[in-house]
């Protein structure tokens, strides 16, 4: 028997997490490789996840070897090939963006000591929890071990709405769309970049006109978070668990030539600081993400991609200035 694949997810007794782990456990992250599962749960959402685990068992998943529920990073994280950082601390009533910062870096810093302790060598980690940029940055900043690069947040959500509401407006399936980039902040801040984007090879801008692309289409994408919330009552779950997949998939995969999103580790690329870990258009070749090269970037996009770029310039000054990094 092939040797299992150790995963955690963190949040697990959570609403993403109960959409997520039915999917892991059905091999849509390795493929036919077995998989052994580590929930993460503070104590509140622990019989969440003890539940969760119940019904995996019930899944009867052929490639499901094992799953344990735990409070201890340590040992959720011994020997994990991949870490779903999915748990995190919501903003509440009153609270200001410092303290949400301080809250998830009493998260996220132990949770990163706990990856650089005890994961395996290959591991990749995607963060999930918000803010994702920032916590993936504290992380990362706490697995010293660990190349900076295995550190990664989610904007694959965004990239996919930002592909389905062009493929929407235009009346053509998804798989037509290429070249879509979603950059900077998985915050209202990021820019969801139709400059380079083709639909049955055409170039979108010739398809659409920019009073759309700036009053509709870039809101819309931005602020999708938002219109989920109103309309069912709950924030993205489903589609958040779909995307996580989508990332560590084509991370593990490949992109075979194509580009997608992610926020991954600046190496100064388009401007951006190095070691921010910023939304770009990304290749997956052998296993690494590729920050795509060379692309024009015009007036309107540079604007937008600046102002997302200072937003998490911002938060990273501030998580310094408050130890955590
Ligand atoms: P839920 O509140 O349903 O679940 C979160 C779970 O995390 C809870 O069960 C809680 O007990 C657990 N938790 C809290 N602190 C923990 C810790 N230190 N260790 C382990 N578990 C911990 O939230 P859910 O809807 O599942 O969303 C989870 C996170 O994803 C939130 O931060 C949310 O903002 C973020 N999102 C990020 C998205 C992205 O595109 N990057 C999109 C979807 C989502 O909004």
């Amino acid at each position: 028997m092939t040797t299992p694949v150790t995963v955690a997810v963190t949040g697990a007794g959570g609403q993403i997490g109960y959409a997520l782990l039915f999917r892991i456990a059905s091999g849509q992250l390795f493929g036919e490789v077995p998989v052994r599962l580590r929930l993460l749960e503070i104590a509140a959402g622990r019989a969440a996840a003890e539940g969760t685990a119940l019904e995996l068992q019930d899944g009867a998943f052929p490639l499901l070897h094992s799953v344990d529920v735990t409070e201890d990073a340590r040992s959720a994280f011994d020997g994990v090939s991949a870490a779903l950082l999915v748990g995190a601390r919501p903003r509440s009533a009153g609270m200001e963006r410092a303290d949400l910062l301080e809250a998830n870096g009493g998260i996220f810093g132990p949770q990163g000591a706990a990856l650089n302790a005890g994961a395996a060598d290959d591991v990749r980690v995607l963060v999930v929890g918000n803010p994702a940029n920032t916590n993936a940055l504290i992380a990362s900043a706490h697995a010293p071990d660990i190349p900076a690069e295995r550190f990664t947040a989610m904007t694959r959500l965004d990239h996919n709405r930002a592909v389905a509401q062009l493929a929407a407006k235009l009346g053509v399936p998804v798989s037509a769309i290429d070249g879509v980039i979603v950059w900077g902040n998985h915050s209202a801040s990021q820019y969801p970049d139709l400059s380079h984007a083709t639909v049955n090879g055409r170039p979108a801008t010739e398809l659409v006109d920019e009073g759309w692309l700036a009053d509709e289409y870039i809101p819309r994408v931005a602020n999708r978070g938002a219109e989920i919330i109103a309309v069912r009552g709950s924030s993205s779950a489903a589609s958040a668990a779909s995307a996580a997949i989508d990332h560590l998939h084509d991370w593990v995969h490949g992109t075979g030539g194509h580009w997608t999103s992610a926020a991954v580790v600046s190496d100064g690329s388009y401007g951006v600081p190095t070691g921010l870990i910023s939304s770009f258009p990304v290749r997956s070749v052998d296993g690494r993400w590729e920050i795509v090269p060379g692309l024009d970037i015009d007036t309107f996009s540079r604007e937008r991609i600046d102002a997302s770029v200072a937003e998490l310039v911002a938060e990273r000054e501030a998580v310094r200035a408050l130890g955590l990094l």
